[in-house]
């Protein structure tokens, strides 16, 4: 084993430890009802319980315990992120963008239910997310809820991940240049991450500083996380990945696969993450856990 899988392997296996716990969090936030509405929790539970990795929540726990952040709080927090992750694959799997069946190794949401309900689901999981925020046991201070809220709300929307969804709707089949391709993937999938490692610093009461070096090392992680997601659509396993691959170049997407080959996105992974690691310098040993998930995040297979 290299030395890169030597460090990302403990997180493979502490992954899967976390998420029976953030299962358990997930449950007891969605709510339940044999109401007349019942269709629409069921659909949100189905997507939100299934078998997904629990990163973005992963990253929450991790970056909050270099500030001894409580575990309840944490695990709200990363509930949250959890929750518009999910409403975004529920989104995206839909005819009206990228048309996928699959999802996490079992039908998509709107396979399952119908398409009505899958957005209905979407919608209510995003503001769910924003409720269990700003509930009191999120964080006793009202500013860091407010802080939470408005920096998860930043990161989903235009300006962060819906905004690059729209980017690359507009970009397919046209050619496009990899600074491009970075500022979408960057919004796409880099803004949550982003949330993810900044909130740990926000529960943290942490410093301006450690906060904003917190965001930018997780839009860089997220930016590498996307690639390695570009890598997975040509060479992985449909199993491993729990859904169809070989769809970007079928739909003419703009990736870093199809501006800059194989070898080249590799590269570019690499050089992104070794930037990421960087700005954990200001942090020394407290951040050996969060150095582990970037080097995982690199060499992930699924
Ligand atoms: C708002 C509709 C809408 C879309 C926003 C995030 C997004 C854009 C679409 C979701 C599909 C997609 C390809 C997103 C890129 C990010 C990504 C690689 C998601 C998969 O994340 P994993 O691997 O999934 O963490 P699990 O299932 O493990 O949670």
């Amino acid at each position: 084993m290299d030395a890169v899988n030597q460090s990302a392997a403990p997180v493979k296996d502490a992954l899967t430890g976390f998420a029976e716990t953030m299962t358990a969090t997930l449950e007891s936030l969605l709510p339940q009802s044999d109401g007349p509405e019942s269709k629409l929790f069921e659909a949100m539970r189905y997507s939100a319980l299934g078998s997904g990795k629990f990163l973005r929540p992963y990253i929450v726990r991790t970056a909050a315990l270099m500030f001894d952040v409580p575990e309840e709080r944490y695990l709200r927090a990363g509930a949250a992120v959890e929750m518009v992750h999910t409403y975004s694959l529920i989104h995206d799997d839909l005819p009206a963008m990228d048309d996928d069946d699959m999802r996490r190794g079992q039908p998509s949401c709107h396979i399952a239910f119908d398409e009505a309900t899958a957005i209905l689901a979407g919608d209510s999981l995003l503001t769910l997310s924003f409720e269990v925020l700003a509930g009191i046991k999120t964080h006793p201070d009202p500013q860091v809820r407010s802080d939470l809220v408005l920096t998860l709300a930043a990161s989903s929307g235009g300006a962060g991940m819906v905004g690059g969804q729209m980017i690359d709707l507009e970009s397919e089949h046209t050619a496009v240049d990899a600074a491009l391709i970075a500022r979408l993937e960057t919004m796409k999938t880099g803004a949550l991450i982003s949330y993810s490692s900044a909130a740990g610093a926000i529960l943290g009461q942490a410093g301006a500083g450690a906060i904003k070096t917190l965001e930018t090392f997780g839009f860089e992680l997220g930016l590498a996380f996307q690639i390695t997601d570009d890598l997975l659509d040509v060479e992985g396993d449909e199993d491993d990945v729990g859904k169809k691959v070989g769809k970007d170049a079928e739909a003419g997407k703009a990736t870093f696969v199809s501006a800059l080959g194989v070898a080249g996105a590799r590269d570019e992974a690499r050089r992104v993450t070794d930037s990421a690691l960087a700005r954990l310098d200001m942090f020394g040993a407290r951040a050996d856990e969060l150095r582990s998930v970037a080097e995982f995040v690199l060499a992930r297979n699924n």
